[in-house]
């Protein structure tokens, strides 16, 4: 028996245009159940939308170049007896099998890290911002056109696109960025020379293995950051040794099986206390660089490292949220990350990131703000120090922090004061009560 599948795309957090990038069936192909169907693109994700049924495609509804949103139809599938997610074959409508969660790889955000934002326009990467002297006209999407906008580069001097009927695409934009920076073809930005390619046969064998488009995305991201915004990092430490003990004692009393609370937990709780007082830290700069956008919410991303690269899920109202239910939320999310299953809403929304090193190791970094956000805070190992205590030296357990700002916003002092209030949170815990 068969029946007529329909593949649509399932909910991918609020997003309202997708780009669909690669389109990899056709009328005819066989294909099995969770197979790819098509690649779809945007401006946080690139997802592999996996096909619900097994069967063979009857039509294809989508093109590369396509927009598409929630529920658009990508293709029906004359779906075999065995093929999963089979819909009433009763039911007239047209409502479908959406597909199964998507495969996603998640396209920077994080922090040493990335930035998600759009460069306000008062800051275009200046090695590459033309003047509009010309009126030709360039054919490109608007979403090319706002990529372009974004990197500040006029498309009209993109001569021909690589697209059908040289029709501008992204990968072109890309090109012209990459040429003019080679060029050093700059109107009175930094022209930074580019590092120069080397030929590594004559020292010994070399393989080269490609980048995964997250690393792609993600070193972008981390670029235009790096060019756009005077970063500044502030290192504290902060004694851990009562918190510690707490934390333990909390542990111990836990079942077999039930999420461990680690010290991050109390790290976030004790973040969101602070940017409570300090509001400044809860914002983002307006795009036109004039105002401060102060957010009423408290929202925070965590650095997550996966195989592809480092993504950074946001938990949510932390501010009504238990020690509990966030160790809860951050090791089903960084779960979510590991297997590339993270949607596009799971990591939108956050006010301040928090990229931890301390289950490896370290003393301190300097983590990369995850822009449009203005501060991130890093983490490392906590270790025992002898402290002076007036009288002697004593056993703590010191934690180092490390607060990376984005100066524009934050001044020094208040970058001072705000850690300050990080560390008595944590070496006091019951503040966070108060
Ligand atoms: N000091 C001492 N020990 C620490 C610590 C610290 N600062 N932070 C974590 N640990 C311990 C934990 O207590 C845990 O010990 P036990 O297994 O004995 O309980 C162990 O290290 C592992 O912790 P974890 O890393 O699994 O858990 P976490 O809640 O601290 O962090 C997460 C969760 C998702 C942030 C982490 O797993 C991760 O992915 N970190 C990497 C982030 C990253 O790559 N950032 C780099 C950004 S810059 O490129």
């Amino acid at each position: 028996m068969t029946n007529l599948v329909e593949i649509r795309v399932p909910d991918v957090g609020n997003v309202a245009e997708i780009d669909v990038v690669e389109v990899l069936i056709q009328a005819g192909d066989i294909i099995a159940l969770e197979q790819t169907v098509a690649t779809l693109e945007t401006d946080k994700a690139s997802m592999d939308l996996p096909s619900s049924a097994s069967g063979t495609i009857q039509q294809v509804h989508i093109k590369p170049g396509d927009k598409v949103s929630e529920g658009t139809l990508i293709a029906t599938v004359l779906a075999t007896e065995d093929g999963k997610s089979i819909p009433d074959p009763t039911s007239t409508s047209t409502v479908a099998v959406v597909a199964e969660t998507p495969i996603i790889e998640q396209k920077s955000e994080p922090t040493k890290i990335l930035a998600q934002s759009t460069p306000s326009p008062k800051q275009p990467l200046p090695a590459i911002q033309t003047s509009e002297t010309t009126t030709i006209k360039a054919h490109a999407s608007p979403s090319v056109r706002l990529f372009a906008r974004e990197l500040g580069v006029n498309v009209s001097k993109i001569n021909t696109g690589s697209g059908r009927k040289g029709r501008i695409l992204k990968d072109d934009v890309k090109n012209f960025v990459k040429q003019a920076l080679t060029e050093g073809t700059t109107a009175g930005g930094a022209g930074i020379p580019s590092i120069p390619a080397v030929d590594f046969s004559p020292f010994g064998d070399t393989e080269i293995l490609k980048l995964s488009k997250i690393k792609r995305l993600t070193g972008q991201n981390l670029t235009r950051v790096w060019l756009n915004l005077p970063l500044v990092t502030y290192h504290e430490e902060a004694d851990i040794t009562e918190m510690e003990a707490f934390r333990n004692t909390l542990n111990g009393e836990k079942a077999k099986g039930e999420v461990k609370i680690t010290g991050l937990m109390f790290i976030i709780k004790a973040l969101v206390a602070a940017m409570q007082q300090f509001p400044n830290f809860n914002a983002s700069l307006s795009a036109d660089g004039e105002s401060l956008i102060i957010k009423k919410y408290f929202n925070i991303g965590i650095a997550v490292d996966t195989p592809n690269g480092l993504v950074v899920p946001v938990l949510r109202n932390v501010n009504n949220k238990s020690i509990n239910e966030l160790a809860i939320e951050l090791a089903e999310k960084s779960e979510k990350a590991r297997l590339g299953k993270l949607l596009p809403n799971d990591m939108q929304g956050g006010c301040m990131t928090i990229s931890s090193l301390g289950g490896i190791g370290g003393t301190a970094f300097t983590p990369i703000v995850n822009a449009p956000e203005v501060a991130i805070l890093g983490v490392t190992r906590a270790k025992m120090q002898p402290v002076w205590n007036g009288k002697e030296f004593v056993p703590r357990l010191m934690l180092p922090l490390d607060l990376t700002y984005d100066h524009r916003v934050i001044d020094g002092a208040e970058g001072a004061r705000f850690m300050a209030t990080v560390r008595q949170y944590l070496v006091d815990i019951r503040r966070l009560l108060l």
